[in-house]
């Protein structure tokens, strides 16, 4: 795939953020011919650091006779391949691939690749956690925030890959071909990029299309449409699944005590209540998944489980900030679709203040109607999508306006305390939203969050 090798004139880069960024770089490192380009005027710092590196930069425009002489474009993640110059490109012949599709040719280690709408990040790290406790080196990298192509750049020992895999990364992709395929749940997400749900749901699936016989794959039998994808994968498949009544062959069941496995050779009944870092149906979900991922990669248990004994939860997922006149406050900055507030509704359950909003994806926020009726007193909506929300909840619940974050926590804050007098009630940031409106990411929106809840009452 070197430009060389196919004597075409050069990569381009589409993009320079982390990703974009890190592939520069890479490529560089290999000898390419390396052309960036970033629409946004204020990378010029980046620009000057790659131009050092002998990489060719474009900053503030695209140019369409940069694309369509390139030998293949890589665009960045979250950049659409129906963006005007890209489809130009693709038109005229221009080849293009993604960072999976770059790792896979460079990558000689095992590697383990986590999707689904939510709870990668945690299943990602709790599977590096075990794999450490086992004695390993994981590289952890992927959506999560490292670029894969880091590691091919690094020099540290390192025995396994664990690669958070988003949708997006695998619409580009050919050849990765992961020897544990990780699916933990699909639901309604980023329908501002796709032309439906089902074309979201078949990206999902697609993490498991390059698999054989010699590869692994572990998935959520609760998933729509499982029983029609299953027979036709020729890879092992260990499934889990918290929906009762369901019969698990190969993989863990789920019940509220406790994870049972079965496998052909192995039985082990994990009990739960002692992970306290890791509460709700979501998260043993992902405790079956990481645990299963691991067993496939020949772990053992007793080294796994102590992974899962010293885990710590993540920031931005239900993550508590403070009590202050009996309201609780909770910073779940990390639930940026309706799937993820539904699961923190149904764990706090009651007299619940929710802070929702922020940039929607084709978000349908009634999906939320029959949660917030039975839990919700009064939500508070922020960023660009807060008329939209307004609209759908006024006849629910109490619905006001906050134009700021601070603006929100106070609001939320009065909302509590003057309804609840006494009751204790939980003031949830949980935005069914992306950030990009009023910050550069969730963790940025959680941070002021918790900012402004820590300066409460403080003059
Ligand atoms: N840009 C252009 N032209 C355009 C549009 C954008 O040049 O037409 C430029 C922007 O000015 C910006 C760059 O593209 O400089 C941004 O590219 P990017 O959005 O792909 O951001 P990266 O910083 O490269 O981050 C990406 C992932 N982002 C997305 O998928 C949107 C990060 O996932 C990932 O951590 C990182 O690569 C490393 O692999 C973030 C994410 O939000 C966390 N992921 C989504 C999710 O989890 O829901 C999928």
């Amino acid at each position: 795939m070197s430009v060389k090798e196919k004597n075409i004139s050069y990569f381009l880069i589409i993009g320079l953020g982390a990703s974009g960024v890190s592939m520069a770089k890479f490529l560089r490192s290999k000898g390419e011919t390396v052309i960036a380009t970033d629409i946004d005027e204020s990378r010029t710092d980046i620009a000057k650091e790659l131009n050092a590196l002998g990489i060719k930069t474009e900053i503030g425009f695209h140019s369409q006779q940069t694309f369509n002489r390139a030998g293949i474009m890589i665009p960045s993640p979250g950049i659409p391949l129906t963006n005007k110059f890209i489809k130009t490109a693709l038109d005229r012949g221009v080849g293009i691939t993604g960072e999976l599709d770059v790792f896979t040719r460079y990558n000689d280690l095992p590697i383990i690749a986590i999707t689904g709408t939510n709870g990668k990040t945690t299943t990602t790290t709790l599977i590096s956690d075990m794999l450490t406790a086992c004695g390993m080196n994981p590289f952890v990298g992927g959506n999560i925030g490292t670029p894969l192509v880091d590691h091919l750049m690094a020099r540290k020992k390192t025995d396994v890959i664990v690669a958070e895999i988003s949708s997006f990364q695998l619409d580009i992709s050919k050849k990765f071909k992961p020897d544990v395929a990780v699916l933990l749940n699909i639901s309604e997400d980023h329908l501002d990029r796709y032309k439906n749900y089902k074309a979201y749901e078949a990206s999902k699936w697609s993490i498991f299309k390059n698999q054989t016989s010699s590869e692994k794959a572990v998935m959520n039998q609760s998933i729509k449409g499982f029983d029609e994808k299953f027979s036709k994968f020729p890879s092992t498949i260990f499934t889990f699944s918290a929906a009762s009544g369901t019969l698990i062959e190969c993989g863990a069941k789920i019940s509220s005590e406790d994870i049972e496995i079965t496998l052909p050779d192995f039985y082990h009944r994990i009990k739960t209540a002692q992970f306290k870092e890791l509460t709700g149906t979501h998260n043993r979900e992902n405790i079956a998944a990481a645990v299963l991922s691991c067993l496939a990669l020949g772990a053992d248990i007793n080294d796994i489980l102590k992974g899962l004994e010293t885990f710590k939860n993540l920031p931005h997922r239900m993550e508590f900030i403070r009590t202050i006149e009996g309201v609780s406050f909770y910073n779940d900055s990390k639930a940026t679709n309706t799937d993820a507030v539904i699961r923190a509704i149904e764990y706090f359950k009651n007299n619940i203040i929710l802070i929702l909003g922020g940039r929607g994806k084709g978000t349908d926020f009634s999906l939320l109607v029959n949660d917030v009726r039975q839990s919700v007193k009064t939500i508070i909506a922020i960023g660009e999508s807060r008329t939209h929300i307004k609209d759908t909840f006024e006849n629910i619940c109490p619905a006001k306006e906050a134009q700021t974050m601070k603006d929100a926590v106070q609001t939320a804050f009065n909302a509590a305390v003057k309804d609840d007098a006494g009751e204790p009630a939980i003031v949830l940031l949980s935005p069914a939203c992306a950030s990009f409106d009023m910050y550069d990411s969730y963790a940025h929106r959680g941070n002021d969050f918790a900012t402004h809840v820590i300066a409460l009452g403080k003059k």
